[in-house]
């Protein structure tokens, strides 16, 4: 009995996971646990259909995507500064982010939704330097398997 039971709640959970899209907070901060200028966390899986708000923790900075880093055929999105923005992401792939005044100083994260390759022309992406050290850490995890937030 205790185990129809069971078996009729993984049944209930399997049948309403995809109706439920999740919204993840991502927060821009100055100074975070893993240094200066970072959005956290720095990377999150989605499931297509999930949003990405991105927090106010400290001011001047923003969300974007990053051109080059993103699905084919997707227009990209741009936050204003000190913009609490929330995205949508649909179509699976690898998404980096950047924000727009702290490029250079390696604010980045990464995004991915649904299944997705992480390419080595993904990985070879023209990036600035300090970007390109936050994104191959990053890529390390991911490879490790234990990215997840
Ligand atoms: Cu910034």
């Amino acid at each position: 009995m205790r185990a129809r039971i069971a078996v009729a709640l993984v049944a209930l959970g399997l049948a309403a996971a995809p109706a439920l899209a999740e919204t993840v907070e991502v927060r821009m901060l100055n100074r975070g646990e893993n240094g200066s200028m970072v959005f956290e966390p720095d990377y999150v899986e989605l499931k297509p259909g999930d949003s990405v708000k991105f927090l106010v923790g400290h001011k001047s900075h923003n969300a974007a995507s990053i051109d080059g880093m993103v699905p084919d055929g997707y227009a990209g999105f741009k936050g204003l500064i000190n913009e609490e923005i929330e995205v949508t992401f649909d179509t699976p792939g690898f998404y980096g982010i950047k924000c727009s005044p702290h490029f250079a100083m390696g604010m980045v994260m990464l995004i991915k939704v649904g299944e997705a390759e992480l390419t080595e022309a993904f990985r070879r992406s023209d990036v600035p330097g300090r970007a390109r050290g936050r994104f191959d850490a990053i890529f390390a995890r991911v490879d490790q398997g234990k990215a997840s937030q």
